[in-house]
C-alpha cells in the first residue's frame, strides 16, 4: 500500500515544492491536477528527481456533455492523458467522473430513449472509444455519492461498465461515497474485486482520516482479500494545520492498514 496526495491540497507553489512537501511527510504519491498540462519532459524531469510518484490523473468530466464538441474535446484530452500516464513511472491510469450533477445533462428523448438511458448509451460508446486508447495504465471510473452525481453512484454501478470492457477499464473506491452509497463496503469492495485500481480515503464528515467515525479496518481488510496494494489517496477537507495533520493521517492509514 502506498499513500497519496490531491496535488491541490500539498503545500508549495510548484510542483517541484509540492513533491518536497509530500516526500517530507512519507508520501509516496501525487494526484496530478493543475501541472497535468504541462509539457510530458518537463514532467518527467520533474519526478525523476524525486521519490514521489505521479499517482494517477485526470480524464475529462465532458464525456456526457450534450456539446457535441466539448464531448469530442473530452475525448481528447482523456486519450492524451491516457498516453501521458504510460509516461509516467508508477502512474495508476485516469480518473474518470462519468458526469457531476443529480440530473442528466442530455434530454428526455422519450418514448423513443429517456434521459439517463441516452447517457448510459453514450457512456458506454465513449468507453469503448476510450478502452481502445488505452496501451498502458488503466481509466477508471469514480462512483460518487448520489448528491454529487446520479449515473455511478455505487462500486457496482461502476463495475456494470467497466465490465463490458478487459483491464483497460477499471473504478475506483473512495470511503467518503462509499460510506453514504453501499450497503456493506467490504462486501461491495469484494464483489468489485479487480476491477477497484485506485482508493480514495477520506472520513465519514470528510475530514481527513481519524477525525471522523469510518471504519477503515474492515474495508482495508477487504482491499487485502482482493489483493490491492495501490495507493490510498487522500481526498478530504484538513482540520488543523496541514502538515501536523497530515503526518497524523499518515500515521492513521498505515496503523489501520496494518491491523487490517
Ligand atoms: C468528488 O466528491 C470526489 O470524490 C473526487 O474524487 C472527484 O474527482
Ligand atoms: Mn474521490
Amino acid at each position: 500500500m502506498k499513500i497519496a496526495l490531491r496535488e491541490g491540497m500539498a503545500q508549495g507553489a510548484t510542483l517541484p515544492e509540492k513533491l518536497a512537501f509530500l516526500e517530507r511527510l512519507g508520501i509516496e504519491g501525487v494526484e496530478v491536477e493543475r501541472s497535468a498540462g504541462l509539457p510530458v519532459e518537463e514532467l518527467r524531469t520533474i519526478f525523476a528527481g524525486s521519490s514521489v510518484g505521479a499517482a494517477n490523473l485526470p480524464g475529462s468530466t465532458a464525456l456526457l456533455d450534450p456539446d457535441p464538441k466539448a464531448r469530442a474535446e473530452g475525448l481528447e484530452l482523456t486519450r492524451r492523458r491516457l498516453q501521458l500516464a504510460g509516461e509516467l513511472e508508477g502512474c495508476a491510469g485516469v480518473l474518470v467522473v462519468p458526469q457531476f450533477g443529480t440530473r442528466p445533462q442530455l434530454p428526455d428523448l422519450s418514448p423513443y430513449k429517456t434521459a439517463v438511458e441516452l447517457e448510459r448509451e453514450l457512456f458506454a460508446l465513449q468507453l469503448r472509444e476510450l478502452a481502445g486508447a488505452v496501451s498502458g495504465p488503466p481509466l477508471f471510473l469514480e462512483p460518487l455519492n448520489r448528491y454529487e452525481a446520479h449515473l455511478v453512484n455505487r462500486l457496482e454501478d461502476g463495475t456494470t461498465f467497466a465490465n463490458e470492457f478487459g483491464p483497460e477499464i477499471g473504478i475506483m473506491a473512495d470511503f467518503f461515497h462509499m460510506n453514504i452509497e453501499e450497503a456493506d463496503i467490504a462486501a461491495s469492495i469484494r464483489a468489485a474485486g479487480s476491477r477497484i485500481v485506485y482508493v480514495h480515503v477520506a472520513d465519514s464528515n470528510r475530514l481527513q482520516p481519524g477525525r471522523g467515525h469510518m471504519d477503515f479496518r474492515t474495508g482495508f481488510a477487504a482491499l487485502k482479500e482482493i489483493g490491492y496494494d495501490g495507493y490510498l489517496g487522500i481526498e478530504c477537507r484538513i482540520e488543523g494545520p496541514l502538515e501536523e495533520a497530515l503526518t497524523e493521517t499518515v500515521e492513521h492509514l498505515r496503523r489501520e492498514w496494518a491491523a487490517a
